[in-house]
């Protein structure tokens, strides 16, 4: 079994086309178990089984996905237009994001926007930020965002597995270039 491919279509699946598999995500994001296997296999993975599924949850070092019982869901990333309901908790003083310096004039124009996603993306560290902007093209920017602050003035954040954390969109005055 290629997990990595694996991996990637669970992503595919449960961020972005829960309808090419033939499952439905609930308020929380959550997909039965039975019904993505089968959408698996009608897609062409051949007999995926749920210990396959338990693998790829728990082996990756970025925890991209939750498994109790008989649900999955993806913890971020998505974008389908059905809207991921997060519980608000109260973000650390700082958060990071890391991004191209392409980017930088609209970011500091606009803001941070989740763009295709339905949150913006943040870690709760300088390295996994700087690991997230390595993957565009351009010179890598690290933005330190006032999360608290923003958040006391009314910026929802969310916070998921291993240090990622989601948010609204956050305006300029929160940002701030330290690389
Ligand atoms: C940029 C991966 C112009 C933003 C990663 C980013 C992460 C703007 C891009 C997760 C902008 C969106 C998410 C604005 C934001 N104008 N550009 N106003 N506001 N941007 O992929 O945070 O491996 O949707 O800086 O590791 O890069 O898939 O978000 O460059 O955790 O599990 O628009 O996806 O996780 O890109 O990455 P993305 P992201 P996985």
């Amino acid at each position: 079994m290629n997990y990595i491919k694996l991996s990637k279509a669970l992503s595919y699946a449960l961020r972005h086309h829960p309808e090419e598999f033939g499952i439905e995500l609930d308020e929380e994001g959550w997909a039965s178990v039975p019904q993505l296997l089968e959408g698996l296999c009608q897609k062409g993975f051949g007999k995926v089984r749920y210990e396959d599924i338990a693998v790829i949850v728990d082996s990756f070092e970025k925890k991209r996905h939750e498994l109790v019982e008989n649900r999955v869901r993806a913890l971020y990333g998505h974008s389908l237009k059905k809207i991921i309901r997060k519980v608000d908790v109260v973000p650390p003083a700082v958060l990071y994001h890391g991004t191209s310096v392409l980017s930088m004039r609209s970011i500091m124009e606009q803001g941070l926007m989740p763009m295709q996603r339905q949150y913006v993306h943040l870690s709760a560290l300088r390295d996994t930020a700087l690991v997230v902007a390595a993957r565009r093209v351009g010179a890598t920017v690290l933005l330190e965002i006032s999360a608290l602050q923003a958040h006391n003035n009314g910026v929802s954040f969310f916070k998921e597995g291993n240090n990622i954390w989601l948010s609204g969109p956050i305006p300029p005055e929160y940002l701030k270039i330290i690389k």
